[in-house]
C-alpha cells in the first residue's frame, strides 16, 4: 500500500475513520474528505504522527455537487491520482414506516448515500479509467439485500448502492480497475446515534447482548480487498458479528 493514494469519504468518524488509520498505517497517503474541519485537521495530526505519512483533507459534503467539484477539480497535481476511493460516507435517520417518515429526513439519506456516493464516482473514476488502474470500494449494507421494519428508505438507498457497484463493475469489466460492494451488519460506531437524533441510550440498546463489529473490523475487510493481487476483484462481502444472521435475525444474551 506504500504511495498509494486513497480518498475515504465521510472519514471523521466510524468505519472511515478507521480506514484512514489501516491504510495510513500501511504507508499509504490518504485524502480525508468529512465536513467538519476540525475533525480532519484532528485525525490528519494523529495520523501523520501516527504514521509519518501524507495526509490531505478535503472539506466538502458529498450531498453537494459543486463543492465536491470543486474541491476535487482543484486537487494539488500530486494527490490527483487516486488509486482507491472508499465510498463511505453515509448515514440514516430514524426508524419510522415508508407511509409515515419525515420527507426531508429521508430526502438528506437520499442524497448523501446515492446520490454523494454517484457525485464522487463520476468525479473519480474518469481519471482511474484513463490511468488504467484503481479500485472503487463502496460501502454498501446487509440492509441493501432486504428491507427491514423502520428501514425502508435506508435499506432502498443501499439496495441502489448495490446496483451501482454491479452497474459500474460491468462498465468497468474491460479496463483493469476493480469494484466492491463491502457490505456490512451491526457495526457499532456513530451510525446508530444519528440514527436515534443524539439519543445515545436508544442508539446503546441496538448493540445491547451482541458483540457487535467495530469500524477497525470492517476497515481490515476493505484493507484485504484492496490488497488482493491485482487480476483478483472481491466483488462483494457481507460481513456479520458471529450472532447475527440477517438485519433482524440476531441473537442476544
Ligand atoms: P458514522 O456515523 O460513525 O460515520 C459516518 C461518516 O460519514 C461521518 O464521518 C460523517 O460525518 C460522514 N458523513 C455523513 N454525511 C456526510 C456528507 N453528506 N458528506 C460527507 N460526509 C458525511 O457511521 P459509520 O461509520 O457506521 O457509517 C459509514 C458507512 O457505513 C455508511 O455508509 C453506513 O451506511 C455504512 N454502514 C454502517 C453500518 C453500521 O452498523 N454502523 C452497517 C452497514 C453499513 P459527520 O460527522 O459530518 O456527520
Ligand atoms: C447498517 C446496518 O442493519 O442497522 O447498514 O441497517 S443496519
Amino acid at each position: 500500500m506504500k504511495n498509494k493514494t486513497i480518498l475515504i469519504t465521510g472519514a471523521t468518524d466510524g468505519i472511515g475513520k478507521a480506514c484512514a488509520h489501516k491504510f495510513a498505517s500501511a504507508g499509504a497517503r490518504v485524502i480525508l474528505n468529512g465536513r467538519n474541519p476540525e475533525k480532519l485537521q484532528t485525525i490528519k495530526q494523529d495520523l501523520t504522527k501516527k504514521y509519518a505519512v501524507e495526509v490531505l483533507p478535503l472539506l466538502f459534503d458529498v450531498r453537494d455537487r459543486k463543492a465536491a467539484a470543486q474541491a476535487i477539480g482543484n486537487l494539488p497535481v500530486e494527490w490527483q491520482a487516486v488509486d482507491i476511493l472508499i465510498n463511505n460516507a453515509g448515514l440514516v435517520l430514524g426508524v419510522d414506516k415508508e407511509h409515515e417518515g419525515n420527507l426531508e429526513d429521508w430526502e438528506i439519506v437520499i442524497d448523501t448515500n446515492i446520490k454523494g456516493l454517484l457525485t464522487v464516482t463520476r468525479l473519480i473514476v474518469p481519471g482511474m479509467a484513463e490511468r488504467r488502474r484503481g479500485h472503487i470500494i463502496n460501502i454498501g449494507s446487509i440492509a441493501g439485500d432486504a428491507a427491514y421494519p423502520g428501514g425502508s428508505v435506508y435499506c432502498a438507498t443501499k439496495s441502489a448502492v448495490k446496483t451501482l457497484t454491479d452497474g459500474l463493475r460491468i462498465d468497468l469489466a474491460d479496463t483493469h480497475l476493480r469494484v466492491t460492494n463491502i457490505k456490512p451488519g451491526l457495526v457499532e460506531t456513530h451510525f446508530s446515534i444519528t440514527r436515534f437524533y443524539g439519543d445515545k441510550a436508544r442508539a446503546d440498546a441496538v448493540y445491547k447482548g451482541i458483540k457487535p463489529l467495530t469500524g477497525e473490523d470492517i476497515a481490515e475487510t476493505i484493507f484485504f480487498a484492496a490488497s488482493a493481487p491485482e487480476h483478483v476483484q472481491i466483488a462483494e462481502v457481507l460481513i456479520m458479528p458471529v450472532n447475527q444472521a440477517t438485519a433482524t435475525i440476531i441473537y442476544r444474551k
